[in-house]
């Protein structure tokens, strides 16, 4: 039997992955959720037909999306994480001891119950007693917190369906109302590469910089995501990603397959191209 996954890119452009195996298939509240095996890249997470991750190469966006703002400032205590439902997120800052408070809000529990069940290599840690869940609306949430938080962490979905929201101005807004004074946010950033999403990525960095007074974008290879070339955002009250970089984080010894130090200091910078997509944003 020949089995396969498909992600539409564009209309002329699409990514297939053979499944080995299918796991599990649901339909939530909020999205269709489908989990299979592969032998190319291992169990894959899918919501509404959009890969969310693999178990080959997921540790490259997680590590980035998580070790690029502790590097900056290891002594973040308290972290919103929002969305992140599979966990990945979480495992990276739990190797953190300075972390105190991790609080995640998910809008989709069927997510979190899915991937504790059939992702323990990204939930592994969603039960460290620093971790509170919450299920609701991240903007809702995130529209009651003041001068609270270190990190700010934005792990989406697309700018389409549950995700929507959290691609406003509103919603980026509440999170630097959210952080206190030396508050950093990161979120993902979509990819430079296919017009439809370079026009959100645009979208996105001109809602940030119009909150933020630091507001750049920074860059990792994931192959299992649109065009395999993906953008983060690093906003900041104040913080400057590499010349604030703290010559601490070598000291702390702590295990990473992608993320290094010397890779922080390069992947802010960025192809003329993409340069230029954000200048007119
Ligand atoms: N979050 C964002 C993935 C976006 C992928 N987009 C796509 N395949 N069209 C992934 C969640 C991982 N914690």
């Amino acid at each position: 039997m020949d089995l396969w996954f498909t992600e539409y890119y564009t209309k002329n452009a699409r990514f297939s992955i053979k499944i080995d195996k299918p796991v599990i298939s649901l339909e939530s509240e909020f999205q269709r959720i489908d989990v299979f095996d592969s032998c190319a890249f291992g169990r894959v997470l899918v919501l509404d037909g959009y890969l969310m991750l693999t178990e080959k190469d997921e540790f490259i966006y997680h590590e980035m999306m998580t070790h690029i703002p502790m590097a900056v400032n290891p002594e973040i205590s308290d972290v919103l994480v929002i969305g992140a439902g599979d966990g990945g997120v979480i495992r990276e800052l739990a190797k953190y001891d300075s972390v105190k408070r991790i609080d995640m809000v998910e809008i989709d529990e069927m997510v979190v119950d899915v991937c504790r069940k059939y992702l323990p290599q990204t939930a592994c840690r969603l039960d460290d007693p620093r971790v509170n869940i919450y299920f609701e609306d991240g903007l809702k949430f995130v529209r009651r917190k003041n001068n609270e938080y270190d990190l700010v962490i934005v792990d989406s979905t697309d700018p389409f369906g549950p995700g929507e929201d959290l691609f406003t101005k509103e919603f980026y807004g509440n999170c630097y109302k959210a952080l206190k004074e030396a508050g950093i946010m990161v979120n993902q950033h979509e990819s430079p590469y296919y017009p439809n999403d370079a026009k959100a990525m645009q979208k996105a960095h001109k809602q940030i910089k119009s909150v933020f007074p630091v507001a750049l974008i920074y860059q990792a290879h994931i192959p299992t995501y649109p065009s395999g070339h993906w953008l983060f955002g690093f906003a900041s009250k104040g913080l400057d990603p590499i010349a604030d970089l703290d010559g601490r984080w070598d000291s702390l010894g702590l295990k990473t397959r992608y993320y290094n130090t010397e890779l922080h200091k390069g992947c802010f910078a960025l192809p003329t191209y993409v340069k230029e997509l954000m200048e007119n944003a």
